[in-house]
Parts: C-alpha cells; structure tokens; sequence
C-alpha cells in the first residue's frame, strides 16, 4: 500500500472501491473533498452500469456528413502503442487514413522499402513506438499545414509527418532520452519542436552511475523543424511530462511529477507539491552563447536546475512553480495570458499568470487561480470564449469552468464552474476544435475516453477506447454529446485543423522525391547487371501492366527493384508484392519506390499488384526468375 494514498478514506470517494453506481451516489460530496485528494488513476468499478448515461436531446446539433460531402475538420489522432497517427474527418469522426510512424505498416507499404526501412533501423531498429502528442506547424499564431510532429513515449523519439504527402518523412532518436513524453512546438512561429524525456536516466546512460540516482535527469529538448536535428537540452530535476508553449515565443512549459526523486509509488507521491516548470527560451539561447553548457553525446545540455530558480540566479533559464501533487496536463490559454497544470492527485487546475512570471523572484506568486473541478483533472482545452474544459478521469466527466471567474475566485470565492458532462468513460485529453491556436473555433470538443465499459458489442477482453464527440458551441444551450466512436487503442490526444489550411497533393511531384532515385518509365525499364552478384531491376507500372511481363536475376544477387507508377490521376495506386520475399511496395501515383532484397532461392515467383486498380487488376502481373548459379 501507499502510505497516505492506499490507506486514505477518500480512495473510496475515487472510485477505487465502489462501483459506478455507488460512486455517482458518492459525487455528492466530492465537493467536500480536500485539495489533497488521493485519486490514482485506477479505473472505476467494473459493473459497467452507464445509469448515468448523459441522454442525448432531440435538437441535437447534427455533426453528420451527407455522403460525398466533406468534413470541416482534419482530426489527428496518436494512436498510443499503434506507433501511428490516424486522421479522423470532424465532425462526422470517420477515420479516413492511418499514418505509420514507428511501425512499418503493410497497407501503406511503410516500413517496407529502403528509405523508411532504413529510417526505423537507424532509429532505434524497435519493434514499436508509443505516440502520444500530435502537433502542428504554426505560423503566425495559426497552423500552416506543414508539418505535425509526434512523440515516441517507449524509445525516446520524435517523428515528423509532411502533411503535403501525410506521410512520417523524418524520425530523430533523441540522445540522453529514454522516454519522449510531451511534445509542443514554439508558438507562434514554430521555431523549436520539443520533446519532454519523462523519465529520470543517468546521463549518458552506459552503465556508470546506475546507483548514483543524483546523476540521473529528465531532459527537455529542443529540435530544429527543417532539419529535425536537436539544438539543445535542458537538464532538469524530478520528472517532465507534457508540454506546451506561450504565444509570444519566450516560454515554454511542462509539467512534471517525482520532485521527491524517488525510484517508486510511495516515494514519488510522498511531498505535497510538484513542479510546473517553465523554460526561458530567450535566457536558455543566451547561456548557450555565453558557453555555458557541457556537450554529451553530441549535443549542448545546458543545467536547468542549477541555472533555476530555486538557486536565485538573477536570470534562470527555468522557473520551478510550485503546483499541487503530480501534476499531468499542460495548457495554455488561446491569448496567450494563463498557463495550467492539471493536478492528477490533486481536484484542482493550477493558473499561473505567464506574465507574472516575468516580474516575480519567488514563480509560486505567479500562482493566480486554483479552480476546483473533480477528482482526477488531466488536461485542460479552450473554446476561444473564456472556457476552460477540463477532463476529469476519476470522475468521469469534462468540466467546462470560467477562467477569468478561476482568477477572481481567488478574491471572491464565485465557483468558477459552469457545467460538468458525464463521459464514458475515463477521459485521458480532451481537444476542441483548433483549441491550441490564439482562435478556437469553439464548436466541437472530443473527449478521449480510455474505457468503454459496455459502451459498444462486447469483443473479448481488450476493448476499444471510446472517443466522444460533444457539442459545445452554444453556452446557453450547454454541453451536448452527440456520438461515441470506438477507437483502436490507444489514443492519447488530437489536434484540429480547418479543411482549409491543408492542401494535400494528390500525386507526387518528383522533386520532392526523398534520396536519389531515378523516375522509371517504360521505355527505361529492365534489367542492370550492377556487379557480379548484384542487380538493378527498374520496373514501371500502369493500368494493368508492369513494364517487364518478367525480370530474370542469379541465386544470391542483391536485387535493387525500383518502381515507378507512371499513373497522372489521382487515386490510383500500383503496388507490389513479391510472395516469399516479403517485399510489399504500396505506390502512389507519379511515385517511385525502392526496395532492396537478396534472391536466395532459385525459382519463379509470380509478382503481383496489391491495389485493386483495375478491372484486369488480377491480370497485373510480373516475373521474378531466380535462376540456379
Ligand atoms: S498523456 Cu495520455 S492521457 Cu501521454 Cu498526454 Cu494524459
Ligand atoms: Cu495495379 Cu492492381
């Protein structure tokens, strides 16, 4: 047990004990409860009961998508432990195309030619990655449509998808990382991407040190957009987990848990108080050009806690915030003026005034507003109008509260709250619509809800998540929750772009072609014998032909296959599938792909499409002959 946590009455009140019914009955007092709450992050009883089901009313706002029309939003889902981001038209929820970012991936052929073969190999070469954080490019304060960025939780990565093509074009394996939680980018411009190591390893982690718990840290890093190459780290004490940025390009946050240091439960929730810690980009720049850094594996680490403020240095380039226990979500107002912790172990949020961040000596005055919204807040989303949504994990709800409200309630005690929603349940983030950027849109919020319960037909026992679509454009008509969307786990977060700042291409221009690779066309097709054990074979493919009806090699040539789909239309994709050579090449329109492979057996392998993309589709053929040394 955890002294003070597992022995603490209230358990009962989170939910620990009772089931979902009792504990609705329970959520009458939990306004009596203390700002010390103890509330793991356990799931609730297990009856299933959704007695409490929020009813849906008859003028609910219609979030369908008549067939053939499309969507107002782009929705981009991690996909958790998928390793992949998942787009999802808002708000009709359709899922309309998986990306694979640390798993290679059949249907898009991820993961399976030389380039991104090689990309997952030469970072890390793991079977997956856990992708929590999606984020976008921003110019201006506004998405540009660029680029999105995601975390790998489970090896210390981040990725980047061009959103020309939605596919990942870069990964990073990030040095002295071993967990890559949070990850934000540098509003308004992106300037930096950063990534928020979680967990506390000895840097650099060789085998030194591996008692010496002193000389561990978690390390916040900050990546360069185009290049993807880390520009610094910052070193800090205790534990980082999310991330988000101020508006006006100085500062950067994230929470972080464990300031005790401690190597397990009881110790790490032991103190009453974390750390919200904020980074001074502008103090951080000038100590790099000041030196004051040390280079481990590479790359200038500069100390953010003894350069912090809880040495009084007259110019810190972290401020240490004093925040209720462990806290969890990181989020700032879309103005730009409030930056909030959501305190997992604590019922409330934490607003702390950016701005008096600036002015003060001692960060815990910059400590303006402590709303009290329900066991276990996680994240916070804004609509653009003054309202805070806060998912609430233990209670199952989202709560909408009054932020400038928060603040005065400081000086006159008005409850801040102004609705609260049953979810289904769980919730994890909570998103609405371009809730990051400096203008929300305001109308819909997706709560992602870890557990579904009895939500859905049961399918064994690993269920899906439960993403709830909520309807809150209108503050006189309240919150309404309009679908749920079984989802593939897990998803941790999303973000939302306006349909009209994406233009996606529909087939690829070869300057934009990663490494050297020639376009194939018919006429330039066949085969080169590149050396005495090796060949080139160049193949180009149309409806319903590839340009060699078959291609001849020796046993043990290295095979270089390079194909060209020389279609000019949209939509329609060749693909190329080798059986017994587990070669599987998914090729978009004016897209050519390259795949290397050594022909160990001698035979003859019929080569065939994986796109269905004609009427003779199955008549698509060619010949891979190995002939016998
Ligand atoms: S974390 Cu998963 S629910 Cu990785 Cu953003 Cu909070
Ligand atoms: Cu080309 Cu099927």
């Amino acid at each position: 047990p955890v002294p003070g946590v597992d022995d603490d009455p209230r358990l009962e009140l989170a939910g620990l004990e009772l089931d979902r019914r009792d504990f609705l009955k329970a959520g009458a007092v939990t306004g009596a409860v203390g700002a010390t709450a103890g509330c793991l992050g356990n799931p609730l009883g297990d009856d299933g009961s959704n007695s409490a089901g929020a009813t849906q009313q008859s003028d609910t706002p219609d979030h369908s998508v008549p067939p053939g029309e499309h969507d107002q939003y782009y929705g981009f889902w991690s996909g958790g432990h998928s390793g992949e981001v998942r787009v999802v038209g808002v708000p009709s929820m359709r899922e309309l195309i998986r990306i694979p970012v640390f798993e290679p991936d059949g249907a898009t052929g991820f993961g399976h030619d030389d380039e991104t073969s090689e990309m997952l190999a030469e970072t890390g070469d793991v079977a997956f990655g856990d992708a929590h954080h999606p984020v976008l490019s921003e110019s201006g304060g506004d998405y540009d449509g660029r680029y999105l960025w995601i975390n790998d939780k489970a090896n210390g990565r981040m990725a980047r998808i061009d959103l020309t093509y939605f596919e990942t074009d870069a990964i990073t394996d990030i040095p002295n990382v071993q967990a890559c939680h949070g990850c934000a980018v540098q509003s308004p411009d992106t300037k930096y991407v950063y990534g928020v190591g979680e967990f506390r390893t000895p840097v650099p982690n060789d085998g030194t040190n591996v008692d010496d718990t002193d000389k561990h840290w978690s390390t916040f890093t900050a990546l360069d957009p185009e290049s993807m190459e880390v520009q610094w780290q910052v070193r800090v004490s205790g534990n980082l987990d999310n991330a988000d940025t101020g508006k006006s390009g100085r500062w950067a946050f994230a929470t972080g848990y464990n300031k005790e240091e401690a190597l397990d439960i009881q110790g790490m929730t032991h103190d009453d108080r974390d750390y919200l810690k904020a980074f001074d980009v502008d103090a951080i720049e000038s100590a790099l050009q000041a030196g004051r850094y040390e280079e481990v594996n590479g790359v200038k680490v500069l100390d953010g806690r003894k350069e912090s403020s809880l040495n009084s240095g007259s110019n810190p380039i972290v401020r240490y915030v004093p925040v209720p226990k462990s806290p969890h979500g990181c989020d700032v107002t879309p103005e730009g003026q409030y930056v909030t912790a959501s305190g997992k172990l604590s019922p409330t949020v934490t607003i702390v005034d950016i701005d008096e961040l600036d002015s003060v000596s001692d960060p815990a005055n910059a400590v303006v507003g402590q709303p009290k919204v329900g066991l276990g807040p996680l994240h916070t989303t804004w609509d653009g109008r003054g309202h805070g949504y806060t998912s609430v994990f233990i209670d199952s709800q989202v709560v909408k509260w009054d932020v400038e409200t928060a603040v005065e309630a400081e000086k006159n005690s008005t409850d801040p709250v102004v609705e609260k929603i049953d979810v289904h349940y769980n919730p994890g983030h909570v998103q609405a619509v371009e809730g990051e950027t400096t203008d929300p849109a305001g109308d819909w919020l997706v709560s992602l809800n870890k557990l579904s319960k009895d939500r859905f037909l049961p399918v064994g026992p690993i269920h899906p998540d439960n993403d709830q679509l909520i309807h809150i454009g209108d503050d006189g008509g309240g919150m309404e929750l309009v679908m749920d969307e079984p989802v593939h786990p897990e998803p941790h977060d999303c973000v939302f772009v306006d349909r009209a700042k994406l233009d996606p291409a529909t087939t690829w221009n070869k300057e934009d072609y990663a490494g050297e690779k020639p376009f194939v066309t018919a006429g330039k097709s066949g085969v080169e014998r590149t050396g005495e054990e090796s060949v080139h074979v160049k193949l180009s493919s149309k409806r319903s032909e590839f340009s060699e009806s078959e291609f001849r090699v020796r046993e043990g040539d290295e095979v270089t296959l390079t194909v060209t789909n020389i279609e000019g239309v949209r939509d329609i994709i060749h693909g190329v599938a080798i059986p017994q050579h587990g070669i599987n090449l998914a090729i978009a329109p004016q897209d050519t792909r390259q795949v290397t492979f050594t022909a160990d057996d001698p035979g003859v392998y019929w080569v065939y499409c994986t796109y269905f993309c004609s009427a003779l589709h199955l008549e698509m053929r060619s010949r891979l002959i190995v002939e016998p040394r």
